[in-house]
């Protein structure tokens, strides 16, 4: 929860706020009584750059704010530069068709950084049979939540229900309706169109990333640059146990460093020949591992070469 007063210090009055936007030189702050734009102290600046999401504590000196300190962070991630995420709303729609290795490329870097999940599946006043059902599918039982909602119909009370009381962010590909959402929940007018659309106008409508609040410690923040997920921190033999579903079963396999690729006597690739778990995530299992070892190789590579 957050106090409005965090703490009085030799007189100072200290304030407990979120960053939500970061301005040329200085910071658009959330505070229980509004929205306030402040400056840094100058030794935090140097330390450690907040970023949108930061809890910070401001001090109060003759009517102005100061951002003071900056608290511990429960997590940070780089692309987007953003802190403190409860939730990732991985944002698919039956158009454009979802690039499900990104969906699970998300899953990935969110579990890794100890962060929810939740798949949406938007539009669903225009999905085609059988689309939600194979999301549930692939993902009731991997993300946190699976849900439906459509932003046109304005039937998003699921997702509203997901959002209270954590900072979440939506991601995902390009016009699956994520902005939309945003406009939907926040009472917003934020742009929306079709990824062609923009291209042609040469725009690009969504710049740095800002949290929008909903209610008091309720935030939303668009964030398209999701799409250009990078593993490379990820080692090939760690892969799976970012997938939950894999972990329980990999003590029955027969190796102990078992990737559930290639080995024999797999509980994992058993499992998927039995039908008991998702093939087609399976399948970008081995796809993602590859990938993420083909790079690892290069790396030694150039590495190797340069010296
Ligand atoms: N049919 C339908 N279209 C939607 C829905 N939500 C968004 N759209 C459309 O999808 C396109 C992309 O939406 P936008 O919010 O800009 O997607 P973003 O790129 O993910 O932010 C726009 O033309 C929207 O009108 C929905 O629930 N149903
Ligand atoms: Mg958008
Ligand atoms: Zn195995």
């Amino acid at each position: 929860m957050w106090a409005e007063l965090a703490g009085s210090l030799e007189g100072v009055i200290l304030i407990r706020g979120r960053v939500i936007k970061i301005l040329s030189d200085r910071f658009a702050v959330a505070i229980p009584s509004g929205t306030v734009e402040v400056k840094s102290r100058k030794k935090i600046k140097r330390e450690v750059l907040p970023v949108a999401g930061d809890s910070v504590l401001l001090e109060k000196v003759a009517e102005e704010y100061v951002l003071a300190a900056i608290e511990p962070r429960v997590n940070r991630l780089i692309r987007p530069p953003i802190a403190n995420v409860d939730c990732i709303v991985i944002t698919v729609a039956p158009v454009p068709e979802p690039d499900f290795v990104v969906v699970d490329k998300m899953i990935v870097s969110a579990r890794k950084a100890g962060i929810r999940t939740a798949v949406c599946v938007n539009k669903t006043d225009i999905v085609p049979d059988g689309f939600t059902a194979r999301i549930f599918a692939q993902y009731s039982g991997v993300a946190d939540e699976v849900l439906c909602v459509s932003a046109s119909r304005g039937d998003t009370a699921e997702l509203q229900k997901l959002l209270r009381g954590k900072f979440s962010c939506l991601a995902g590909q390009s016009a699956v309706g994520k902005t939309s959402l945003v406009n939907r929940i926040c009472g917003v007018n934020r742009e929306v169109g079709e990824l062609s659309e923009k291209i042609l106008r040469g725009k690009n409508t969504t710049v740095g990333v800002e949290l929008i609040r909903t209610e008091l410690d309720t935030y939303v923040a668009d964030t398209p640059g999701f799409g250009a997920l990078d593993l490379s921190s990820v080692e090939p033999s760690d892969l799976h146990l970012y997938y939950e579903e894999y972990v329980s079963l990999s003590e029955k396999c027969k190796y102990r460093m078992c990737t559930h690729t290639v080995e024999p006597d797999c509980a994992v690739r058993a499992a998927v020949q039995d039908g008991k778990l998702n093939e087609e995530r399976y399948d970008r299992y081995c796809l993602i591992y590859k990938e993420l070892k083909d790079k690892n190789g290069r790396k030694t590579w150039r590495t190797t070469y340069e010296k």
